[in-house]
């Protein structure tokens, strides 16, 4: 090893300097690919799309039980409990109420995110006339 690198200095000094900066360069690159500790920003977590109505919501769980439409790529259409990214937009929201949000897949956790109200569940189906 010792050797080498003298024989490597001996044959020129800038070039041992560039294959080093060179191989440096590809292995921060490397580890920037395949490491968890690299910053990863929102957008590279598995994103789908839900469409649903609300069961019910446990605002101390930071959940809300879903009933929704298939999401393709992921799950069949059920009902099932959701964790919140952000447990306070669960406050918004009342059982009944038709939505449409974002999954996130997070380390492996679907979480739901933009949540969206398009329906209110109080307003769902006016009082029919005698
Ligand atoms: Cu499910």
């Amino acid at each position: 090893m010792r050797s080498d690198r003298k024989s490597c200095v001996r044959q020129g000094g800038w070039r041992t300097q560039r294959t080093v900066g060179a191989l440096f360069a590809i292995c921060l690159a490397l580890t920037m690919a395949f490491s968890g500790c690299a910053k990863r920003t929102s957008d590279d977590r598995p994103r789908y799309h839900l469409v649903g109505k609300v069961v019910s919501i446990d605002i101390n769980d930071g959940t809300a039980t879903i009933d929704h439409q298939a999401i393709p790529g992921y799950m069949e259409a059920m009902t099932m409990p959701y964790a919140a990214e952000n447990p306070s937009d669960l406050k918004k929201l009342e059982p009944g109420d038709e939505i449409k949000a974002d999954i996130v897949i997070d380390q492996g956790v679907p979480l739901l995110s933009n949540i969206v109200i398009t329906g209110k569940a109080t307003a769902e189906k006016p009082v029919a006339k005698p």
